[in-house]
This record gives C-alpha cells, structure tokens and sequence, in this order.
C-alpha cells in the first residue's frame, strides 16, 4: 500500500512538481505495548513527517486508542537525541561513559573474536544473556545463544508467564485462553492483575463493560482496592502470596456444598478423591484467619465460580509470590475444572498449536549438543525449569501435535548465572548479551547485579538507549525500533496467533534491528547456514510459509489469527475416540502424575513467604523505630513501562516521581503522612520513596518500580542515572525459591519502612 500524495521526487520527468518533497503513506505498526496496533506513517525521504491510527488493519480498535497515552510519542521516539544511532565501545573504565564511534564491522568483527576466544578458554556457556518483557522478537538471540552453545539465557518469565504456562500445560496438557463471552460467562474473576493500568486499553474497556453488565458478576482477588475492585461484585483483598490456600478453601466449598460439575470431573478429571480428601481441612474460618479475607466472601466467591461458565484471568500479583508460584496456578487449574470450566465456551478454551513455524522451531533450541544441555545450571535446582524438566513435558504434549518453546521455559535463574560470575563455579561466565532489557532497575537485586557486570569480560548492550546498564557495555549496539522494523508479534509459539506487520522506513541512521544484529555475529561465528534470511521480514515471511501466507497478505490485514476450536478434548483422536487431554492420564489432572516425577507434589500446598530481612536488622530496626511490613513492587502503573519512558515531559509532569502506598491507617500506624519521604531496608539494601495513601490492606505497602533519571544526561558511574535512590530492586533477592522454577519473589516480601530524617 503505497500512496503518493504529493508527487514524485526531484529530477524525474515531473519536472514541475520539483520542489514537492515525495511523500508516502505506509502501514506500520506502534510497539510501545504488546497491543501493536496499526499506523499509517507519511514518509518523506526516509523519515515519518506524520503518523495516524490506520482503522483498516488489526489491531485498530477506538477504545485502545482512546485509553492510549503513549502513541503520540512516536515520532519523538525515532528521532530522539537520547537514540544511539551508531555503535559505541566503550573507551575508558567501565561505567565511565566515555565512548567512541565504531563501524558496525569494528563492532561485530571484535564482539565475535572474543566470544569466540572466551569459548575456547571456558566454553560455550561462558556466554550469558539478559531478555526482558516482550519488547522484540527474542528468538534471533535464543538461536544465537542455541548456535553458540549455551543455555544460559536469562529471562523475566520465572516471575511472569512460565509458572501459569507450565502449571496449565501440566493439568491440561497445553495452555489455555480465556473465553468471556456476554450472555453465557456467568462470572469473570481477575486474580493477582490490573489490566485497567497494565493494560490499560482493550481488555480494561472489557472489564468495563464487565463491571456494568447484570450478566455476568465481577469478582477482583488483589490486595489492593484496584480499578477492578471498585467495579466488582465481589473483592477480595487476600493478604499477599496465600492465594494457593484461598483457592483451596473455595474448592472446599464447592465440594462440600456439592457444587462441582460431576459429568464433567467423572469423565475428564484425574484426582478427584485425592483432591476432595486435600481440601477437607481448608474450611472458610481457616481460610479466612489464613488469608485475611471474611468467611462469607470465600463461601460466596466459591459459590459464584461454580454456579455457570465462569472465566479467570491472572497476572503478576500470582506469578511474582516465591515457593507458592506452582502451587497457587494448580490451585486454579483445579478450580476451573472441578467447575467444569476448561475446554468449554464461555470460560477457557485451549489454545491452538500455531500454523506457522513455531517459536521452538524458530529458536533452534534443539541445536544444542547433549555436551552443551549438560551445561544448563537449573539442572537439578529447578527441575522443571531445565531441559530435564522441559523434555518430560514436551513428550506430553507432543501427544496432541503441540511443543512449547523450549529458551523461555528453561531459561536460566539468574541466581545460578550471577554465582557462576562472581566465582568461576561450577564454570566460568565471562560475556554477556543484553538484548531489550534493563537489569540494573527490573532484574533482582541490584547490588549483586552490578558487581558482576562490573567484573565480566565483555558485555553487549542492545538497546535504543544508553540506559543505566548499557553504561556497563563494552559495546552498546544501537537497535532499530517500532516503525523501523517489521512485527510479527507471537504469544511465545503457545497460540494460532501473530500480529503487526511492515516497517514505513529503513532504520534511521546506523541502526540495525536485533535480527540483523545476531545474523551479524552468528555469521562470524561459523552459523551463516542457519540465518538463511538476508533480512527480518524475509524471516517473518518464512515463519509464516507453512499458513500459505504471503508476507503481503499478512502486512495488509495485519493479523494471522485462526481463534481455537472450543471442545478439543471431544474431538476424535487416531483412534476415533475423544482425544481428551496431553497429560500422563489423557484426563485433566487434579492430582498431578507428572510432577512427582520431578520431586514435586500431586496435590497444590502452600509455600512459605520470601523473607529479606534477617532478625538481626528486623531488631536493630525496630529499636531505632522502624516497622517490619510485607510489601508489594512494581505494581504497574501508567504512563510508564517499567524502566521505560520516564524522559517524557508530559508524564513526569503527571506521575514526577516514585511513591510508597499503604493506607491511610498504617500511615497513621507508621507516623508517615503523605508527601513524607520513607527510607525501606531489606539486607540487600535501602531506597527511597515518598509516602502517598491509597485503599488497600493495612498490613500491606505498594512501592513503585522502575525509577531512574534520564534527564540527568548519559548515565555513568558513580550514580548511574539515579540507580542507587529509588530503585526498589536494590531491595530484593533472586534467590530461587519456587522448588519447580526456582521462581522468586516481587511481591509478598518484607521489608522496615521509616520515615527519612533527610
Ligand atoms: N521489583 C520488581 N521487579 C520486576 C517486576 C516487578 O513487578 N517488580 N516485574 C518484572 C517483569 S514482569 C518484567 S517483564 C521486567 C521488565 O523488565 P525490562 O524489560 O528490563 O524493563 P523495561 O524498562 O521495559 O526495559 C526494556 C529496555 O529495553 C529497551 N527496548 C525496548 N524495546 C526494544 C527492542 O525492541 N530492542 C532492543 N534491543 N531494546 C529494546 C528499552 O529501551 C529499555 O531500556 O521487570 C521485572 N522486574
Ligand atoms: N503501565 C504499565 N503496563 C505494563 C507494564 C508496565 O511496566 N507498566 N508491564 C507489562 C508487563 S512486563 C507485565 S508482566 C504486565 C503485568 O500486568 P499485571 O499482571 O496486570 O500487573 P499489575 O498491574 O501489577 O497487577 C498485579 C496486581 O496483583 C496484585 N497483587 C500483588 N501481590 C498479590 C498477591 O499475592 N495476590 C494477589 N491476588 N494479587 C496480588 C497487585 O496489587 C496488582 O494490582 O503488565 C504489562 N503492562
Ligand atoms: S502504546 Fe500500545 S495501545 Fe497505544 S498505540 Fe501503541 S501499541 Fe497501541
Ligand atoms: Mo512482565
């Protein structure tokens, strides 16, 4: 789709038109959230002089824009002065901010000859990565990291998306999507998310839309009076972490009041007595004094997700909880299909295997030699998080045709990675790769992750920006962003779906995307044979060959998408028989047949909470006037993204700086009023926040995350952009503790709050 509006460019037959700039509209796509949504972009000589919704693509839909703050900074964004736009190595010490220019040959060429020696010397897993949340395509660097041999990528999904992914797959035998439906849902529970602030676009007009219908009830499981909670019918505010025993407690409930669908449990769930048998002693009062939530509530939410087609959705508030991460998503499970609700119209649906090739396929995570699997750290710590782990479940749900991606689900714990730098043990990790992530503010504990990025031998930033960790490169590599890429934006390769489409431009400057980055270096390091595509849309084009697509057709409707088929555990199998369920048994598996062969436990129970603050600090706290409290961080907020988009003059005008939250009473408990600033401690180490009052449990606070400062110009040493004042990851630990995952914790974690004299 290409327009010219004005008229060609100068020096062609229209000689009179000379002076008229040429000008293009061209399909693109915004990335500054996983909504993608569509653009036309006016390109006059490579640049974007202009940017408009397109409401002829997917995703286009008036109420996203509507909620969107963030679009508008589009044009900002690709020409901004804080861009990198050529690659930098480093000159002086390290975090000095002293760079010089080099050519992309220079940068790639040196990069490639110390991987290549750092191989030689330690092998292969001496090379770690770093990913974040799902800014880029990560499959580039997954078959870089798969090519060169290690299976130390480092990613976010222990704490966000791999505990639901794995637990589903487990009980049901693939992952699942929500499926609420006006006229048949009965009733939607949001569990541990705020999508009227994470997301707060589609899906929150949903839950809108939700809130004011008499049809289907409304309930909100989060700690905190949330937007959610103000529409529900129905808010429980748990004390953080004890979910798992809340969910337990209404399925007592629901067993006890002979509530569940028992057609449907005596034909297609595993456990039932066992389960029935585990739930007997979570009864409402226990639950109740357990979970801080009144008995009644626990009866009547029991009674509302049993009574009809009942959806859920969870997010981080369940994910971010430690050793109870596994335990709390089977919980779910079990709820959802004691009630019969998995698999079925108006609840859950399970999700399609994709079309196109998968992201397993994609990643070539089944390059790595026996040799090099043997290098993978969780191996034995986190024994479902591993290949060991990764192989016991692909070999189940192989039985329906489907494979997870393998990189995210066994990626490494950054405990493990961060030990194996700090001692050489049980190998030497030297190098690291950074792609679209800012672990100086969103990995856990800041401290620990500074010293060893400070002691490794080369480290590469991908980013736009010089961020407080890219401060840390050797070399910083300078990415091209939303409108100068294609987007094919996958669920992780667990759905038939993808989205986005071309870019408008080439990158502006000297920028390259993330996939010509690692073409790049994976063509200097002996892979050229596996990066056969010259470009990232001729990549994407061939991931979605198998669908019959051309790369055109998707760039002109912008979507791939084949919505899944309800009822696939009815549908006939090989042997003509009702294909039910990829777990050990076919059926959904209450009692899981799986897990124990992992050393972990049939039925869900209760984990312990994370604690980071030793009795010593508590004592010495208190004696000086401190508080002992349970915090919650990085509850999201708008306008920003994590560490990301704080430069906007417009949002820091309206969120200026960091808060604290608690209640207006432990406020008063505390002696802090609002504006007041608050010094928190943990062992690991103190921030700064200032104090604000919202509705919430009183036994609780809510810190921000994310906070640095980049208008005070390129961030170097000693304070790096304002790391070390209100960065709540100084805080926390990534000491494994989930015994599954090895998932650690973001929320229900401790700390002493007091009010600063400073
Ligand atoms: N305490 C605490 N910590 C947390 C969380 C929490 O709730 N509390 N949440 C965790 C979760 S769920 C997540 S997902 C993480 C988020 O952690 P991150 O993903 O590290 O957070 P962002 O600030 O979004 O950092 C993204 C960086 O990538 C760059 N970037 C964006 N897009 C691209 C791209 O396409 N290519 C490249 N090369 N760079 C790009 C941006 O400029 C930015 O510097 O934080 C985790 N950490
Ligand atoms: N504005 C903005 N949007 C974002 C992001 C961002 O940084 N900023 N990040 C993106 C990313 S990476 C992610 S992963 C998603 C996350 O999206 P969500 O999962 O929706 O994350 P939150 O909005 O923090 O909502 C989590 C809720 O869980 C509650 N909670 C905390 N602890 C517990 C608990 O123990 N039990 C229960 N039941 N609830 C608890 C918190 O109070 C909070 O309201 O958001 C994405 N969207
Ligand atoms: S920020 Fe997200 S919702 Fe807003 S326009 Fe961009 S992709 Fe769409
Ligand atoms: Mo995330």
């Amino acid at each position: 789709m290409q327009l010219a509006r004005f008229g060609p460019k100068s020096g062609s037959h229209f000689g009179e038109w000379y002076d008229c700039p040429m000008s293009e509209i061209k399909p693109t796509n915004c990335h500054f959230c996983g909504y993608c949504c569509a653009f036309l972009a006016t390109v006059e000589d490579g640049r974007v002089v202009d940017l408009v919704p397109d409401p002829t693509r997917y995703p286009y839909d008036e109420r996203i824009l509507a909620g969107c703050r963030r679009w508008r900074m589009n044009l900002d964004v690709l020409d901004s002065p804080r861009r990198v736009n050529w690659p930098l190595r480093r000159v002086g010490e390290r975090g000095s901010g002293e760079w010089e220019r080099v050519s992309w040959d220079e940068a790639l060429d040196d990069i490639a000859e110390r991987l290549s020696a750092l191989r030689e010397e330690h092998g292969p897993g001496t090379l770690a990565s770093m990913i974040g949340g799902p800014h880029a395509s990560f499959w580039p660097l997954h078959r870089f990291m798969s090519l060169f041999g290690s299976p130390n990528n480092m990613g976010i999904g222990q704490i966000c998306w791999n505990p639901r992914i794995w637990m589903d797959a487990i009980t049901f035998g693939w992952t699942i999507e929500a499926d609420i439906v006006f006229g048949l849902t009965k009733a939607l529970f949001i569990w541990g998310t705020n999508p009227a602030q994470s997301d707060n676009s589609a899906f929150w007009q949903t839950i809108r839309a939700v809130g004011a219908s008499d049809q289907m009830k409304l309930v909100c499981v989060d700690p905190r009076f949330t937007q959610i909670a103000a529409l529900a019918d129905l808010w429980l505010p748990v004390k953080p972490a004890t979910d798992c025993t809340l969910a337990l407690g209404m399925l007592h409930v629901i067993i006890e009041e002979g509530l569940w669908d028992r057609e449907f449990v005596d034909e297609w769930c595993h456990g039932f007595e066992e389960l029935a048998d585990h739930v007997g002693p979570f009864t409402p009062d226990y639950v109740a004094e357990f979970c801080g939530v009144s008995a009644d509530d626990i009866v009547q939410a029991a009674r509302l997700f049993a009574e009809g087609r009942t959806a859920l959705v969870s997010g981080r508030g369940i994910d971010q909880v430690g050793e109870s991460v596994a335990p709390t998503h089977r919980a779910i499970c079990c709820l959802r299909a004691v009630t019969g609700n998995v698999d079925r119209p108006g609840s859950c649906i399970l999700a399609e295997a994709s079309d196109f090739t998968s992201e397993v396929d994609f990643e070539m995570s089944d390059a790595l030699t026996p040799e090099q699997r043997a290098l993978c750290l969780n191996e034995g710590v986190a024994p479902l998080q591993c290949f060991t782990g990764y192989d016991l479940v692909r070999a189940q749900t192989e039985k329906l045709g489907r494979r997870l991606p393998m990189r995210y689900l066994t990626s490494a714990s950054p405990d493990l990675v961060l030990h194996a730098m700090e001692t050489g043990e049980p190998y030497r990790v030297s190098a690291l790769i950074v792609n679209a992530t800012n672990p100086l503010l969103t990995y856990a504990d800041t401290n620990r992750v500074f010293k060893a990025l400070m002691d490794l031998d080369l480290i590469v930033v991908l980013d736009y920006y010089i961020t407080p960790t890219a401060a840390l490169a050797d070399y910083i590599l300078p990415c091209a962003g939303a409108i100068e890429r294609p987007i094919f934006q996958i669920h992780g390769g667990v759905a038939n779906t993808g989205y986005g489409g071309p870019a408008a431009v080439e990158p502006y400057y000297e920028r390259k995307t993330d996939y010509d980055i690692f073409r790049g270096l994976g063509q200097r390091l002996g892979q050229a044979e596996s990066w056969p595509d010259a470009t990232l849309a001729d990549a994407f084009a061939s991931q979605l060959a198998p669908t019959g697509w051309s790369w055109s057709d998707y760039c002109t409707i912008g979507i791939y998408h084949i919505p899944p088929d309800p009822e696939k555990h009815l549908k006939p199998g090989t042997d003509g028989m009702p294909q039910g369920f990829a777990t050990t048994s076919g059926k959904i598996e209450l009692a899981s047949e799986l897990l124990p062969q992992l050393g972990g436990q049939r039925l869900p129970e209760q984990g312990k909470l994370m604690r980071l603050c030793s009795p010593e600090l508590v004592s010495e706290g208190v004696a000086r006037g401190a508080r002992h409290v349970e915090m919650l961080t990085g509850s999201r907020k708008q306008p920003y993204n994590a560490s990301m988009y704080l430069e906007n003059p417009k949002f820091r005008a309206a969120v200026p700086e960091p808060v604290v939250e608690m209640s207006a009473a432990l406020g008063e408990a505390l002696g802090l009023e609002v504006g007041d600033i608050a010094k928190l401690t943990t062992d690991y180490g103190t921030a700064r926040f200032k104090v604000a009052f919202a509705k919430m449990r009183d036994d609780v606070i809510n810190v921000d995350y994310g906070w640095w400062y980049p208008e005070r110009g390129v961030p170097k040493a000693p304070d790096f952009g304002g790391i070390w004042e209100n960065n709540v990851n100084t805080l926390t630990s990534c000491a494994l503790q989930e015994p599954l995952i090895g998932t650690w914790a973001y929320n229900a974690i401790d700390c002493l709050i007091e009010k600063c004299a400073e």
